[in-house]
């Protein structure tokens, strides 16, 4: 079987080719020009999802079985700040991606990967939200995500394309960009561990409770949906159990033996965050058996050993 992943030099890419690679199966992924990627064995192009005709060539050329689509501008924090090329790289880009395999001869099995951010703010009595529940994006990444959820039900409906959409939760681990919240935290700890700053670790809004699953356990999910998941449907990818960003905190402190002073950092607060996400699985369940394996300690612990020799 031949996979190729669109957006594989970014956190999920990097770990999603090494699981292929184990299944074995032949790996393709693209990149932006100026990115790397290690990756021995999987074949790199370089793509621009914004050049509708470089896809379509590359997906003729190629012939995958799978397609993973997980290029995107991922931060939620960035879409506040820069939403014009946020809405070109999710919505535009998404189309460009689905409009090529329209075209394709052999209609690979696609995924499309949104967020669970879509739901937006859930009433506490809908938690943990399922599939069905009503989506009322609060932020510019999730409405661009959910945007891209009607435009692969919209292709699989009407064009008969083998396309699943996914909303996953957050994802963590080693060598996610420090823009994410356990990373970032993991990184001034090990800074301040290092000697390389006062022992202050800056922090945003506590508060929020979100559902956080290792992206190990990810990538097995997405290789288990392109294969087992129903065309036009949307399955929410996650550990069902929504964690608050204190709590996240206070376990990552607990690992490092330095006193460290806490300091609200105003520009880390968002225009909007909802309460609590939290992932009803029972649908991915039923599809492909699947449960998270690696625990919440055992991911921070070893993002935080990352960033412990990266500094
Ligand atoms: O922005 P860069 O240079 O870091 O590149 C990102 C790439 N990307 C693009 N690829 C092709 N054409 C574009 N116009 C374009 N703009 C950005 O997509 C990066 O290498 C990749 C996304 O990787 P990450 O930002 O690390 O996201 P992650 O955590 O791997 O998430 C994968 C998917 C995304 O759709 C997220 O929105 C979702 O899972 O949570
Ligand atoms: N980044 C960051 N930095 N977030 C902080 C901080 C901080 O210093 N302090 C508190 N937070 C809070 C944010 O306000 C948010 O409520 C939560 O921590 C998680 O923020 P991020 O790690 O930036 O992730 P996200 O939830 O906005 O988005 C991630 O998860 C989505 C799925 O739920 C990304 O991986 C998205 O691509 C993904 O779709």
């Amino acid at each position: 079987m031949k996979s190729l992943i669109i957006g594989g030099a970014g956190f999920v890419g990097s770990y999603l080719i090494r699981y292929l690679q184990e299944q074995g199966q032949e790996v393709a992924v693209t990149k932006m020009p100026q990115e790397t990627i290690a990756a021995p064995g999987a074949d790199q192009y370089d793509l621009n999802i914004l050049e509708k005709d470089s896809i379509m060539d590359l997906i003729l050329k190629l012939q995958p079985d799978y397609v993973f689509h997980l290029a995107a501008q991922s931060s939620v924090g960035l879409s506040w700040k820069n939403p014009q090329m946020t809405i070109d790289v999710n919505i535009k880009g998404s189309v460009n991606v689905l409009e090529a395999l329209r075209k394709a001869e052999k209609r690979p099995k696609t995924l499309l990967i949104g967020s669970g951010e879509e739901y937006g703010a859930i009433r506490p009595e809908k938690l943990p939200v399922s599939e069905t529940n009503a989506l009322k994006p609060e932020n510019i990444y999730a409405a661009t995500k959910a945007c891209q959820n009607m435009f692969g039900r919209i292709y699989a409906e009407a064009y008969g394309l083998s396309v699943t959409m996914v909303r996953a939760f957050n994802h963590i681990g080693p060598n996610q960009a420090p823009m994410f919240v356990v990373a970032d935290f993991c990184r001034q700890t090990a800074e301040i561990e290092a000697g390389k700053r006062d022992a202050v670790l800056k922090v945003g809004n506590l508060a929020a409770e979100r559902d956080f699953t290792d992206v190990r356990d990810v990538v097995r999910a997405y290789a288990l949906l392109v294969e087992k998941g129903t065309a036009g449907e949307t399955y929410n990818v996650g550990s069902g159990h929504a964690v608050a960003i204190d709590t996240i905190l206070k376990m990552i402190l607990s690992m490092s033996d330095k006193e460290i002073r806490i300091e609200k950092d105003p520009s880390k607060f968002r225009p909007v965050d909802v309460p609590t996400i939290e992932a009803d699985t029972k649908k991915l369940y039923e599809a492909t058996g699947w449960t998270p394996q690696i625990s919440l300690e055992q991911t921070i612990r070893e993002t935080l050993d990352y960033w412990r020799r990266r500094v």
